[in-house]
This record gives C-alpha cells, sequence and structure tokens, in this order.
C-alpha cells in the first residue's frame, strides 16, 4: 500500500470477491475468475505488493486488449508414467495448473516424482502460490516460468531474458513450509514499476538505460532500458535455464520471441511454465521434514536474520487479524474497475 494511511480493510474473502467481479466483468469465465481472484488476494494478503491489487489494471488492460483468453479451457496431457503436459490455450497458467493438479498427484502418488509442462501461457504474478499448496501437502515442488525480454544476458547488449523467477516449496516440522520465490533478475519489473511510481532509485547494479549505460533511474529502465541478473554470470545461468525448461522444453515461446505490437495495451506474458514435484518419503528418510526444520534451524542459529517466506508468512497472520489494508485511492480503483457506479472511471485508461 503506497498511501500513509490505510482506510479500509477487507477479510480475504471479500477482496477475493471484489477482484473476482473485476475478473468476471473483463472477459474471464467465472471458474477462472476465481482462481484469478485468490491467486492475486493471496498476494495482497501475505505483502506480496509487486503482485497483489497493483496488477489489477495491468489484467484488465491485457484481458481487454485481447492478447489473453480469459475463458480459455486448458487441454490437459498425460504423455508419460510422470510426465503431465497443459495447453493453457492463450489463457493464465493457473487454470492450467489447477486443471493439471489431480493427474499430477496422482502421478506423484504412482511414481515419487512427476513433472507438470504449461506451454501457450500467460503468467502475471508471484509464483509461490503455485508450488506452497505442494509444500502444505506434503511434497517438495520447484517451478519456474519465463516472462517478457527485459534483461540483458550477463555482459551483453540486447534484452533476451524475462525477469524469469524460480520458486521452490518444501514442507518443514513444526512450522510453515520453507518457500523461497525470486526473479532471475537482480529486482522484478513490477518493483521497477512501483519504484518509478513512488519516485524512489533502484540499487546500483540493477539496470541499464536505452543506451546500454548504468542507471539507477527506474523511469530510464522502463524507457526503453533493460535490467540485468542478479549476481553476474550465475544468476544468468539460471535465467537461461528458465528459458530452457519454460519455454523449449513446454513448447511455449521464450520470452523475447512472442510478438504483443498488435495487442495496444497488453501486458501479460505469453510463455510456459515448468513444474518438478517430489514426494520426500521416497527417498527413504521417515524424518524429512524434521531434517528440513533442522537446516533451517542451524541457518537462523548461525546468524540469518529470518528465512525466506518468514516475512510473507508473519504478514499473512497480521492481516488475517485485522483485515488486508488498502488505501482509499486502491479501494476505490478497485471499485471501478469492478464497474460499481459511483467509481465509473474507464479502468484501461486510469491505471494505477
Ligand atoms: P524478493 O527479492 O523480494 O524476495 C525473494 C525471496 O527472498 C523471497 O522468498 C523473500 O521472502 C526472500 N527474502 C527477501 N529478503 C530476505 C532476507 N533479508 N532474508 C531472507 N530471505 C529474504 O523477490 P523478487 O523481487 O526477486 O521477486 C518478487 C516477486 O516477483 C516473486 O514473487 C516472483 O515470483 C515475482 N515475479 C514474477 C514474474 C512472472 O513472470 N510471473 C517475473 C519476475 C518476478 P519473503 O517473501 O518472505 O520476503
Ligand atoms: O515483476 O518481473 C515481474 C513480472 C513479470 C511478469 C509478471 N511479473
Amino acid at each position: 500500500m503506497t498511501d500513509t494511511a490505510a482506510a479500509i480493510h477487507l477479510s480475504y474473502i471479500e477482496l477475493v470477491a471484489l477482484l473476482e467481479r473485476i475478473f468476471v466483468r473483463h472477459r474471464v469465465s467465472q471458474e477462472n475468475a476465481a482462481i484469478l481472484a485468490q491467486n492475486c488476494a493471496g498476494c495482497e494478503r501475505d505483502g506480496a505488493l509487486s503482485h497483489g491489487i497493483f496488477r489489477m489494471a495491468g489484467y484488465v488492460s491485457s484481458l481487454e486488449s485481447g492478447w489473453v483468453d480469459g475463458k480459455a479451457i486448458p487441454q490437459v496431457e498425460d504423455v508419460g508414467p510422470a510426465f503431465v503436459r497443459v495447453d493453457a490455450k492463450g489463457g493464465f497458467a493457473q487454470p492450467a495448473l489447477s486443471a493439471a493438479r489431480p493427474l499430477l498427484i496422482e502421478k506423484i502418488k504412482e511414481n515419487g516424482v512427476a513433472v507438470l509442462a504449461i506451454r501457450r501461457s500467460h503468467h502475471f504474478s508471484a509464483l509461490w502460490p503455485d508450488v506452497e499448496p505442494f509444500a502444505e501437502a506434503g511434497y517438495v515442488a520447484l517451478s519456474v516460468v519465463n516472462s517478457m525480454a527485459c534483461v540483458v544476458p550477463h555482459g551483453g547488449r540486447k534484452a533476451v531474458f524475462g525477469t524469469n523467477p524460480m520458486a521452490f516449496a518444501s514442507p518443514r516440522a513444526g512450522a510453515a513450509p520453507f518457500v523461497f520465490d525470486q526473479a532471475s533478475s537482480a529486482i522484478a519489473h513490477g518493483d521497477v514499476q512501483i519504484a518509478a511510481r513512488a519516485g524512489h532509485e533502484l540499487r546500483p547494479g540493477t539496470g541499464v538505460d536505452r543506451d546500454g549505460q548504468a542507471t539507477t533511474d527506474p523511469r530510464h529502465v522502463l524507457a526503453g532500458g533493460a535490467l540485468l541478473p542478479f549476481g553476474g554470470h550465475k544468476g544468468n545461468s539460471i535465467a537461461l535455464m528458465v528459458e530452457i525448461l519454460s519455454a523449449a522444453l513446454t513448447g511455449g515461446y521464450f520470452s523475447g520471441e512472442f510478438d504483443w505490437s498488435g495487442h495496444k495495451g497488453a501486458q501479460t506474458p505469453f510463455t510456459g511454465q515448468f513444474f518438478i514435484v517430489i514426494d520426500p518419503t521416497r527417498g527413504g528418510n521417515a524424518v524429512f521434514a524434521e531434517r528440513v526444520a533442522g537446516i533451517c534451524d542451524l541457518v537462523l542459529d548461525a546468524g540469518q536474520e529470518r528465512l525466506p517466506g518468514d516475512r510473507r508468512h508473519a504478514t499473512r497472520a497480521q492481516n488475517e487479524k485485522t483485515g488486508i489494508p488498502l488505501s482509499a485511492q486502491d479501494h476505490a480503483k478497485l471499485l471501478a474497475l469492478a464497474g460499481d457506479e459511483d467509481f465509473a472511471l474507464d479502468p484501461v485508461s486510469h491505471p494505477r
């Protein structure tokens, strides 16, 4: 929330209902709207703000441009004892995951491991909501997704990679699952947009301007500049791996390959997503979750301030008690997108 005072507190259920109305009003089927609304409200509830309600104007803009099919019905294909494939049919990745989940779980139960390859999908959210439920169900999950070309390879001159995140989730005894979810760029594109809006500088080493010169001005990155991989050549290799798994392997587009120029307002990357999900009990270690808790404790005892996921889970616990804080301005924008007649702004020409 960017405004100083939170004027409104909504419960998760109330926020989901509001976001669902927005999606349905903008060309999304009821079934897909429920999935997307839960995803986006979950991000806002957990303080994953670069992919919470901040994204709603972008979803609407992309949907209204005709670039993404909100009513797509994903086609799930059983292609091997431990391999599930989904053609998202130009729709969002989350309904594709939801459609594939029962078959994927069946295969994990049978084989101890299964992979899921989603293609022709749009992913516009955080990745942790895709993996965390697997860990809550006792599985270890890794997922990667590629996005839109805005990251220059290490030492390169032209954006090739997306911000290409990777998320990992594991059960942990006596605590919420261990989850990390991170872009392979030095900063997520959403956070560059937020910094530009707030007038904040970026950390040095984050991006370049349109001439390839280092810049800390987010407006220069957004106006024809680009981001850099995190950690030099090491983040670069992860970004490349994400392209290979999410696009080459699934049959989706690379981050620089799809052409959205014919769809004014398109914002959602049209790529692919890949998952590996494992039943850890097959490792023969009956105390897997205790071992995970043990290594996490060692890390904290050694002085790491907190583990990934801790901030998010603490924010969730707080917001479940007090409600999810929204500024009056943000709430009004959501009502306008939902078509509330008191706030009948044109959502596309009044982005957040
Ligand atoms: P951050 O750098 O904010 O956080 C990355 C991870 O590190 C999180 O798991 C976070 O946990 C953890 N973390 C942050 N600070 C610390 C710390 N001090 N100690 C220990 N752990 C820490 O994420 P990014 O900016 O890289 O990515 C933001 C989001 O953007 C992600 O959810 C990602 O999936 C999404 N994204 C989506 C894309 C898409 O194509 N759909 C593309 C790129 C990014 P915590 O959450 O608890 O703070
Ligand atoms: O924040 O980098 C990002 C991003 C890209 C696509 C969705 N989010």
